[in-house]
């Protein structure tokens, strides 16, 4: 099966194989999102199509967002409770890029945190359309998500990789700290 899982003390870090709209276990999924919150390609296509046109209606009044800043929604027709919108930094525009996209996953966290939520599900932020590399950005997004679980009330972060290639990158980058970890 394509799912790993590490533990962060109480709480659980996942890597799963699949659709970001398809994980009804979990309350707030993210969506990468344009600065407008309009519907767009990838993820955010993904998302507003299952959500229906409540979701644009309301995002919108929530828009135009800043790189890194993340606001919330309820998820109208998705399983989920809330879609947290986020806007990753564009690869080779909006610099510096790691740490923009290192602080686009502490909003995230930060906000879903601020709203309760106990179970939160990542796409890979920046990896598509935003051209960002995949190798270092799973670097980033597991040791930010490491870095960031413990300080909040979050127990379960999962992240929802789309393609066999993708999981198999942030696979690779758990399993070197699962390595790591004394038994
Ligand atoms: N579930 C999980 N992951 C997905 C899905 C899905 N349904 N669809 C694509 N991915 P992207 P970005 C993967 O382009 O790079 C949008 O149009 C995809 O393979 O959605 O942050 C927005 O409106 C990739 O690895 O987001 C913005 O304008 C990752 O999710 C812009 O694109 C992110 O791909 C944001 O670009």
């Amino acid at each position: 099966m394509n799912r790993k899982s590490i533990k962060l003390g109480s709480k659980l870090l996942e890597i799963v194989l699949g659709d970001i709209t398809n994980q009804p276990d979990i309350e707030a999924i993210v969506n990468s999102a344009n600065r407008d919150l309009k519907p767009g390609g990838g993820v955010s296509g993904a998302i507003h199509k299952k959500a229906g046109p409540q979701l644009y209606e309301s995002s919108k009044k929530l828009a135009p967002i800043k790189v890194s800043q993340a606001v919330i929604t309820e998820g109208f027709n998705l399983p989920n409770k809330y879609v947290i919108h986020t806007l990753g930094p564009v690869f080779g525009v909006d610099k510096p890029e790691s740490e923009l996209l290192k602080q686009t996953y502490i909003n995230c966290i930060q906000l879903a945190d601020k709203y309760n939520i106990k179970s939160i599900a990542f796409p890979s932020i920046s990896t598509g359309i935003f051209g960002y590399p995949i190798e270092s950005a799973s670097h980033i997004a597991i040791k930010t998500i490491e870095t960031e679980l413990p300080k909040t009330k979050i127990d379960l972060v999962r992240i929802v990789l789309y393609t066999l290639e993708d999981y198999k990158v942030y696979e690779g980058v758990v399993a070197q700290k699962d390595r790591a970890l004394p038994s």
